[in-house]
């Protein structure tokens, strides 16, 4: 019998070893432990082994199909691996790699330190719908029927009152029906234009506003609160001036520029040789604003501002590419690891 064992252990072994494909392994498998298969022959033999003999010869065959079945398992895993896009995953097994943990995506990260330094001078955040009617996303912002912005081709409408909010003054007014003055708030959110993506457009992005309403705030109170954002973000005292703008919601309105951050105003590829970057716009709430919200025309004024974080992110982090910050490639991701 213990011949009869190591014979089928070496030629068993060899056949499985020399099997090249998962049909010739499992006939080799089947002759080998098959209803009638050679190991399961011996194994019958067992009743005509002596009495004596019987326990060893049985613990051998046993052994001998443990030694198989697992010859058999690996040769199948041999097997697997090498055949195109057929795969025998086990999920028990470790990983190779260390897990890698997430990290802040650097537009988020940017957009909460924002959120922070307005939290600092008192403001609250307020948050409402990226599907707006026209209604909060013009009307009430004092957009003309006939305004440009409205057109198809710069927002993404989804039915005659319904489109994508393209800035989050929506929710502003939205605030200002709940909450009577004096009140301070920041609004950031993802707003969307109907615009061909490049370098420095995307038809989805980041803006943050702000909005505050009390008795008595000037233009200078505006002033002061950038020029303290600007301090705080981008560290340092730093120039800012404002030029005359036009924007529907606010008058007078304002672009508001500071020193540039690479060069420090002397001029030089990132600010255009102008020395000076355009950071966001604001101006003093249009009283036509005042009034669709419901506050009584002549008690308060107020300020607000806004900004796109993409390009603050951008100037902060010397990123040259908007698209960058929504392909999420680990290449590029990586690289704020840490950092923030
Ligand atoms: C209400 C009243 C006034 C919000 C403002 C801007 C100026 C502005 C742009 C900056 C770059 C949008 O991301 S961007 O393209 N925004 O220039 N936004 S004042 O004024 C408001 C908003 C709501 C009720």
């Amino acid at each position: 019998m213990q011949e009869a064992i190591d014979r089928l252990r070496a030629e068993g072994l060899s056949r499985i070893a020399q099997a090249d494909s998962p049909d010739a392994l499992e006939s080799v498998r089947v002759g080998l432990l098959g209803r009638k298969g050679e190991l399961t022959g011996l194994l019958r033999g067992l009743k005509d082994v002596s009495d004596d003999q019987r326990p060893a010869a049985g613990a051998a065959l046993n052994q001998l199909k443990l030694e198989l079945t697992a010859a058999l398992e690996n040769r199948t895993g041999d097997l697997a691996g090498a055949g195109a896009g057929s795969m025998d995953l086990d999920l028990t097994l470790p990983g190779r790699a260390p897990v890698q943990l997430g990290t802040a995506h650097p537009l988020l990260s940017v957009l909460e330190e924002i959120c922070d330094i307005f939290y600092g001078m008192g403001y609250d955040r307020g948050d409402g719908p990226e599907v707006e009617l026209d209604y909060y996303n013009f009307t009430a912002l004092n957009f003309p029927d006939d305004h440009p912005a409205r057109d198809i081709q710069d927002t993404f409408f989804l039915n005659e009152d319904m489109l994508l909010r393209t800035q989050t003054s929506p929710v502003q007014v939205r605030t200002m029906e709940r909450v009577q003055p004096p009140l301070a708030y920041v609004f950031p959110g993802r707003v969307y234009r109907n615009e061909n993506a490049d370098a420095s457009h995307s038809s989805e992005f980041y803006q943050i506003e702000g909005l505050r309403v009390d008795r008595n705030i000037s233009l200078v109170d505006l002033r002061e609160t950038v020029n303290a954002f600007i301090a705080s973000f981008f560290g340092g005292e730093r120039q800012t001036r404002f030029r005359p703008h036009f924007f529907p919601f606010t008058e007078p309105s304002v672009e508001v520029d500071m020193e540039c951050v690479k060069c420090s105003g002397k001029g030089c590829g990132v600010c255009g040789q102008t020395g000076w970057l355009e950071i966001m716009g604001a101006g003093m709430v249009h009283p036509n604003v005042f009034k669709a919200a419901g506050y009584p025309d002549d008690a308060y004024t107020g300020f607000a501002f806004g900004m796109g974080i993409d390009r603050i992110a951008m100037l902060k982090y010397g990123i040259d590419d908007i698209r960058l910050l929504y392909e999420n490639d680990l290449r590029f991701l990586n690289q704020f690891r840490g950092v923030l």
